[in-house]
């Protein structure tokens, strides 16, 4: 996957938490700026470095856990909306893609908060779990968000992970990017704890679950070597996204230690604390940099049924 390497300025997303699971609001706590996701209505379950919940955004029907829906699943959200300049794009390396936050104003946001060095982080990935990326746009005097990226013919979901300064509140929006041309849709990954990336090895260990925060550990090996010598990349060592087979539900972790917090290693290991919304089928990309070069490693993984006692 050429793409995330080739984008020298990459970042971190803002920790986008599936909102979905009833009360498991921290799930990566110790990033500081988890948040969950506001359609679904969650109180204030996080402690988040960002600004809690406003209660402006009230009105979901939370109470009785209906609304609970993860992140990403949506292109309009709180009188927020992800407006794609066009909904089809020709296939092509380094297309233009341009967009707008339109805020509940009705006008584009251009006032955004910071989340881990970027006003705002742009995933983009054909339907069919195919060729991720992670980029961070170019914000214009008008609001316009411009990014080149590499489009195949198909089906694609573009993310936005952002926090207008307005509200500060944590937000996913997600939209649909048609890319015309000759379709032939991948063939589902098997499960897979082992990825291949560049001469890397990379291996994942631990279990993720549904409804109930469980711990992931990414190790990052090269030529068989365990690789302690990860760099920082925007304030953190990896930035793991998962997105649900199905419907690209969306969720965006940071590890649960920060570089030079002064017990959290430069790897092999690589430790995420997150839920999972529901059982199924997950996509899982990791971004990590070695030798100042960004690259992605993807796994699948299933997720079983929420066990009662689980453990
Ligand atoms: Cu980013």
């Amino acid at each position: 996957m050429n793409t995330p390497v080739k984008l020298a300025s990459f970042g971190v997303g803002l920790v986008a938490v599936f909102g979905a699971a009833a009360g498991l609001g921290a799930v990566v706590g110790p990033v500081g700026t988890a948040s969950v996701d506001p359609s679904a209505g969650g109180h204030d379950m996080t402690t988040e470095a960002g600004g809690g919940h406003s209660d402006a955004a009230g009105g979901h029907p939370d109470a009785a856990g209906a609304a609970h829906l993860p992140a990403g699943l949506a292109v309009s959200e709180d009188g927020y909306t992800l407006a794609l300049d066009r909904p089809a794009l020709p296939a092509g390396d380094d297309v233009p893609l341009s967009f707008r936050i339109v805020g509940p104003d009705g006008h584009a946001v251009t006032d955004y908060a910071l989340r881990h060095d970027e006003d705002l982080h742009l995933i983009a990935v054909r339907r069919d779990l195919t060729g991720y990326q992670h980029v961070h746009p170019d914000l214009g005097d008008d609001g316009t968000w411009r990014v080149p990226l590499d489009l195949s013919p198909g089906s694609w979901r573009v993310f936005a992970d952002f926090a207008a300064s307005a509200d500060g509140e944590d937000r996913t929006l997600g939209a649909d990017l048609s890319v015309a041309g000759e379709y032939a849709p991948a063939e589902p990954t098997a499960p897979s704890r082992t990825a291949e990336v560049d001469g890397y090895e990379v291996t994942l260990d631990g279990d993720l679950r549904a409804g109930e925060e469980s711990e992931l550990t990414l190790t990052v090996r090269r030529d068989g070597t365990p690789v302690t010598t990860l760099q920082p990349y925007l304030g953190a060592y990896g930035h793991l996204v998962a997105l649900r087979t199905g419907d690209l539900a969306y969720l965006h972790v940071h590890p649960t230690g920060e570089p030079g917090d002064g017990v959290t290693p430069a790897g092999p290991g690589i430790t995420f604390a997150t839920t999972t919304p529901s059982p199924g089928s997950y996509r899982l990309f990791l971004d990590f940099r070695h030798g100042d070069v960004v690259r992605t490693a993807a796994f699948t993984v299933t997720v079983g049924a929420h066990e009662e006692h689980g453990s």
